[in-house]
């Protein structure tokens, strides 16, 4: 951990910033210490971490036909990954597919590629299956391309689950549309670990759980071969790819949804810790 972990809110407000969005200056605020009645304090420096979702007819949102919502969409996610990335310090923002991909990642500190739909096979050249269910396929282009942009500039990234599958197609690989029983198993809590995964020696996730760890588990589709410039960091035992990570960047996909784990998942703490290093390291470089 550096010294950017620690850094407070006096010190990065004294510095030149390049970044001059309204959320990062009131980031930067700090609260004088005699005065006792004014806002509550904020938290200074918390990494800002985007967290991609789905858009949906906002018909679903009331019961009944409701003429005013025909139409209409929602973008949702789950309140798992906000409340995670809140405990783990980090101030999440959800990101809707109408912002910038390129943009974005100028602002953002850290990036979750969210669970959400199959990842429509145009994207690594494989053919829509019996199995395969809903596509968006604006939400796929919408994520692999803030997957790049966020890679490009050196931002970390986490994906669960879609996110996963998503973080692999946009670095060229390919995923496999339906995977046989054991691995979609929704009939059970979403928090219900399942199975197991074996974890590779030397990789950011051995270092967080160990050599083994179990898992949830609500996918159908799977990585079928691993994008180049990736290693596979974790198999279940019945050989599926559960987890890669970029060899020369601070990006991790999993099959799973620690997000939905009781207690803040140590992958999700991770990614915050990365962002606030990364966003450390952008400050000084906006001081030099
Ligand atoms: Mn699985």
């Amino acid at each position: 951990m550096s010294a950017g972990v620690e850094r407070g809110g006096v010190d990065r407000a004294q510095q030149p910033q390049i970044q001059t969005s309204g959320s990062r200056r009131s980031g930067m605020l700090f609260r004088p210490m005699n005065q006792s009645n004014a806002d509550p304090p904020v938290r200074c420096g918390a990494p800002m971490v985007g967290v991609t979702g789905r858009r949906w007819p906002a018909e679903t949102l009331h019961n009944g036909d409701v003429p005013a919502l025909r139409g209409l969409c929602v973008d949702a996610f789950f309140t798992a990954y906000a409340r995670a990335i809140a405990e783990a310090g980090g101030l999440a923002v959800f990101v809707p597919r109408e912002s910038d991909p390129e943009v974005l990642a100028g602002r953002l500190d850290g990036v979750v590629l969210a669970g959400g739909l199959d990842v429509d096979p145009a994207f690594y050249g494989g053919e829509v299956g019996a199995e395969t269910t809903l596509l968006d396929p604006e939400q796929d282009a919408f994520d692999i391309a803030l997957a790049r942009a966020a890679i490009v500039r050196g931002i970390p990234v986490l994906g669960t689950c879609r996110g996963h599958e998503v973080l692999n197609v946009a670095l060229g690989g390919t995923l496999q549309d339906h995977r046989r029983d054991g691995h979609n198993e929704r009939g059970c809590a979403a928090a219900q670990r399942v199975h197991d995964v074996s974890i590779a020696d030397g990789s950011v996730l051995h270092a967080l759980y160990g050599p083994r760890v179990s898992v949830n588990s609500l996918h159908h589709q799977a990585i079928a071969t691993a994008a180049a410039g990736v290693r596979v960091a974790a198999r279940s035992d019945d050989g599926l790819i559960e987890a890669i990570e970029l060899l020369d960047h601070d990006a991790v996909g999993v099959q799973w949804h620690p997000e939905f784990h009781d207690g803040l998942d140590p992958i999700l703490l991770w990614l915050v810790v990365q962002a606030r290093e990364r966003s450390g390291r952008r400050d000084r470089g906006a001081a030099g």
